[in-house]
C-alpha cells in the first residue's frame, strides 16, 4: 500500500499552527536547533521483518489480520512506516523466514520506499523442515562437528543472501547453552562456538561487520554459551576487528546496568549494534519506552557521550534496530510507538549539558549531576522530533494518520483477515 505525499500534507495542515507553537517554545531554549534537527532527521531505526505480524507466546497467537504474506509485503509495510515517520528507513531480514525469491527485485522494491537492508539475521535456534541434523542440543557449540558445520554453512548462506541485497552485516544470536548442570563442558562449548564463529567470520566480505548478540537465559535455563556482554566481548575480541558485540535491551538479568555496559563496549570500540525493546521481567519484547523510559534515556545518554568521544556518526556507525514482538497490539502501531520513543529519547540525550555534567563529576557534585540528567530527561522533546519529521516530509502525528486513514482495515481488505506473517 502506498501512502501518497499529498495525503500526509493534507493531514499535517490543520496541525501546523499548534505544532509551531510547541516547537517555538522548546526551540527558544536551544543553542543550535538546526544541528539537533539534522541529527534527528538522519537517525534511522531498522525494522525487523519478524515484527510485522502479531507474535505469540507458547500459549497462543491472536492475529489481527492483514499481516504481510511474503517478503514483498513486509517491505511494503516498512515502507508505509517510513513514509509516516521518515525514521524507519531500513529493514532487517531473517533467514530462512525471508529468503528472497529474486534479490534484485526485492532490492529495487526496497529502494522505491527509500529503504536499505540492514543486518541479516541467521537462525540456528530452530530446526527447519527437511533439515539434516537437529539443533536440539545447540548449533555452533554442538559436540558433533557435523551439526556445527551445518550451522556455519547456514550463516555463510545468510551472508550470500545479504550480499545480493546490499546488506553489510550479519547478526548471530545463538540459543546454545544447557538446561541442566553437567549437560555441557563449558570450556569445550565455548571453544566449539568460537571455532564455528571463526569459520563464519572468514567468509565475511570486506566491508561487512559481524554482530555477536548475547542473552542471559531462554530457551536454555541453566547456561547460555553467549550469555552476557563479557562472553560476547571475549568472542568478538578473539574473532577480529570486523566482529562486534550487539546489545539487546531484553537480554539481561533484571536490574543490570545496561548503560554501563554500553559505555565500556563503546570505549573498547566493540559495540556494533543495538536491539531496542522494553521489558518488566525478562525478554518481554514490549514497546520501546513503555516500561522503563528513564533507563532508555540513561542508555542513550551513554551512547551519545561515548560516540561523541570517538567522533562516531550517530546515524551510521552503529546498527540500530527494534527487536520486539506484539501480542495484543497492531504491530504497525506498536512500531510507530517504538520508533517515536527512540527518537524522543535520543533527542533528550542530545540535550544533556555535557560540559556542566563533566564539571559536576570533577567536583563530586552528585546533586548537580543528577539535576543535569533529569533536566534533559524531563524535557518534552516531542515537538523537536515532530519538526524533524515535518521537514523530512513525514507526518506530524503518524499514529493519528494511521488510524484516521484506517490503514489496518485497508490491509485486511487487501490481504485478508487470516494472513499470518512468517516468524515467531
Ligand atoms: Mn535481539
Amino acid at each position: 500500500m502506498n501512502i501518497e505525499r499529498y495525503k500526509i500534507e493534507q493531514h499535517n495542515r490543520p496541525l501546523l499552527k499548534e505544532h509551531q507553537r510547541k516547537f517555538d517554545f522548546i526551540a527558544a531554549d536551544l543553542n543550535d536547533v538546526e544541528a539537533l534537527l539534522k541529527k534527528l532527521a538522519d537517525f534511522q531505526v531498522a525494522i525487523p521483518s519478524w515484527a510485522l505480524g502479531t507474535g505469540a507466546t507458547r500459549f497462543g497467537r491472536f492475529s489481527g489480520g492483514g499481516e504481510p504474506r511474503n517478503l514483498e509485503e513486509k517491505i511494503e509495510d516498512i515502507g508505509l512506516l517510513h513514509a509516516l515517520n521518515k525514521s524507519s528507513g531500513a529493514i532487517s531480514l531473517h533467514i530462512p523466514w525471508d529468503i528472497p525469491d529474486n534479490a534484485s527485485h526485492s532490492k529495487a522494491l526496497a529502494a522505491q520506499y527509500d529503504l536499505k537492508f540492514d543486518a541479516m539475521n541467521s537462525n540456528t535456534f530452530q530446526d527447519q523442515p527437511g533439515q539434516k541434523l537437529s539443533y536440539k542440543f545447540g548449533s555452533m557449540q554442538h559436540v558433533d562437528k557435523g551439526v556445527r558445520k551445518q550451522a556455519v554453512d547456514h550463516n555463510i548462506e545468510v551472508i550470500k543472501h545479504g550480499v545480493a541485497l546490499g546488506s553489510q552485516s550479519l547478526t548471530v544470536w545463538l540459543s546454545d547453552g544447557s538446561c541442566f548442570p553437567g549437560q555441557l563442558n563449558f570450556r569445550k562449548a565455548f571453544q566449539n562456538t568460537l571455532e564455528s564463529l571463526q569459520e563464519v567470520y572468514a567468509a565475511l566480505p570486506e566491508q561487512w561487520k559481524m554482530f555477536v548478540e548475547y542473552k542471559a537465559f531462554e530457551p536454555n535455563f541453566y547456561s547460555t554459551t553467549v550469555g552476557d556482554w563479557g562472553q560476547s566481548l571475549l568472542y568478538t575480541s578473539k574473532l577480529g576487528s570486523k566482529a562486534y558485540t550487539l546489545v539487546d535491551l531484553g537480554h539481561h538479568l533484571a536490574n543490570t546496568n545496561i548503560e554501563q555496559i554500553v559505555a565500556l563496549l563503546l570505549m573498547e570500540g566493540k559495540l556494533g549494534g543495538f536491539h531496542f525493546n522494553d521489558s518488566k521481567y525478562g525478554d518481554d519484547d514490549l514497546t520501546v519506552g513503555s516500561i522503563k523510559p528513564y533507563q532508555l534515556f540513561l542508555i542513550f545518554n551513554e551512547l551519545v557521550e561515548g560516540m561523541d568521544a570517538k567522533a562516531m556518526n550517530h546515524a551510521t556507525d552503529l546498527g540500530w534496530m527494534i527487536d520486539a514482538s506484539h501480542n495484543v497490539k497492531d504491530p504497525l502501531e506498536d512500531l510507530l510507538q517504538s520508533v517515536e520513543a527512540i527518537m524522543i529519547t535520543y533527542a533528550q540525550a542530545l540535550l544533556v549539558d555535557r560540559k556542566k555534567l563533566t564539571e559536576a563529576q570533577i567536583n563530586n557534585d552528585v546533586v548537580t549531576a543528577q539535576e543535569i540528567l533529569q533536566q534533559a530527561f524531563r524535557t518534552d522533546t516531542r515537538a523537536l522530533v515532530a519538526e524533524a519529521r515535518l521537514r523530512s516530509g513525514a507526518s506530524l502525528q503518524p499514529l493519528t494518520f494511521y488510524r484516521s486513514e484506517k490503514i489496518r482495515d485497508r490491509l485486511i481488505k487487501e490481504r485478508g483477515a487470516e494472513t499470518v506473517a512468517t516468524g515467531l
